[in-house]
């Protein structure tokens, strides 16, 4: 028997997002985080098949589109890629939202959406061209947790600070490397690096939680500042990352760098640029991250159960 399971692909400051919007299987009814714990424990194969090799790569976010529990929520997402789950994703909700918009399934205008670590808001800008695409996501608060701790990679002492922007950050500002697309080797490895001394060092987010996005900044002549992400696994984002541009406004912020309102633009490695900046929410640090999608691919994945490979290389 062949499965089909459709998908819509698109990407969002050069980093894809694979958007499944129909389960193959039913889930318990429940909140987006009660859901997600069903999909880690039940349904994990399905990650592994949308987006493992050969059928897909380490670049790619998957995103399933799911009821949501909140009565104030248009949907529930869940972001995951090759290795696992992400709890926010600022490029996926972008690539999420413009998705929809090319469906003809929403107009320009708010949108709530339910994901495991809390509501965003996304605004669909109107625009001209076939589906309008520029989107502005409203995150779950962000903070930092831990500034200035000092760490030892490869012999040399670096420091950074520990913050959330849906996911848990790391964000290492005096590391010596010149952020360039030529230079991605390296980034990659100083990265990768940097989180195993976090990690072997017992450097963690709130409540032991791990962390497992990096950033290396740089600054750029034209924008605010570059940076280099590496996602969980070890591909590096795409797009600046609007998850990890929400950790830096967040620390901005507690530095005295950045003021609410301020427009701050993050570039990411390639050169895709991401508008950011924060309102302050009864105390909390909301920020706002905004970009482009584009719809690439549209089609039905072929899952053959005699393939051995049918559930992705593990
Ligand atoms: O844009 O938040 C983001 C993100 C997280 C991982 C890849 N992109």
């Amino acid at each position: 028997m062949i499965q089909r399971l459709s998908f819509l692909d698109s990407h969002t400051g050069g980093e894809p997002t694979r958007l499944i919007e129909n389960l193959p299987f039913p889930l318990q009814p429940g909140t987006v985080a009660q859901r997600l714990t069903q999909l880690r424990q039940n349904h994990d194969h399905l990650r592994r098949t949308v987006l493992n090799e050969p059928r897909g790569s380490d670049v790619m976010v998957g995103a399933y589109l799911l009821p949501p529990a909140d009565p104030t929520c248009q949907w529930g997402v869940v972001f995951f890629n090759n290795v696992g789950y992400l709890g926010m994703c600022g490029h996926g909700t972008i690539g999420v939202v413009a998705s929809l918009a090319y469906r003809g399934l929403i107009q320009p205008g708010a949108l709530r959406l339910e994901t495991p670590v809390g509501i965003v808001q996304a605004t669909l800008h109107p625009g001209e061209g076939p589906y309008p695409n520029r989107v502005s996501v409203q995150n779950v608060p962000a903070y930092r947790y831990r500034s200035h701790v000092l760490l030892t990679v490869g012999g040399k002492t670096i420091y950074g600070d520990v913050a959330w922007g849906g996911n848990w950050f790391f964000l290492v500002h005096q590391h010596g490397y010149d952020i360039s697309p030529q230079n991605l080797p390296a980034l990659t490895h100083f990265a990768g690096q940097v989180r195993l001394a976090l990690a072997q060092n017992g450097i963690t987010g709130a409540n032991g939680a791990e962390i497992d996005h990096v950033e290396l900044f740089a600054p750029a002549p034209d924008a605010d500042s570059q940076s280099f992400v590496l996602c969980p696994g070890n591909a590096y984002d795409r797009s600046p990352c609007g998850t990890g541009t929400s950790a830096k406004l967040a620390c901005l912020y507690a530095d005295g760098l950045l003021a609410p309102a301020q427009t701050w633009r993050q570039k990411s490695v390639l050169g895709s640029l991401f508008e950011g900046s924060i309102s302050l929410q009864g105390g909390q640090i909301i920020p706002t991250i905004s970009g482009e999608a584009w719809v690439m691919a549209e089609g039905a994945l072929l899952i053959d159960e005699r393939d051995p490979f049918g559930q992705g290389i593990p």
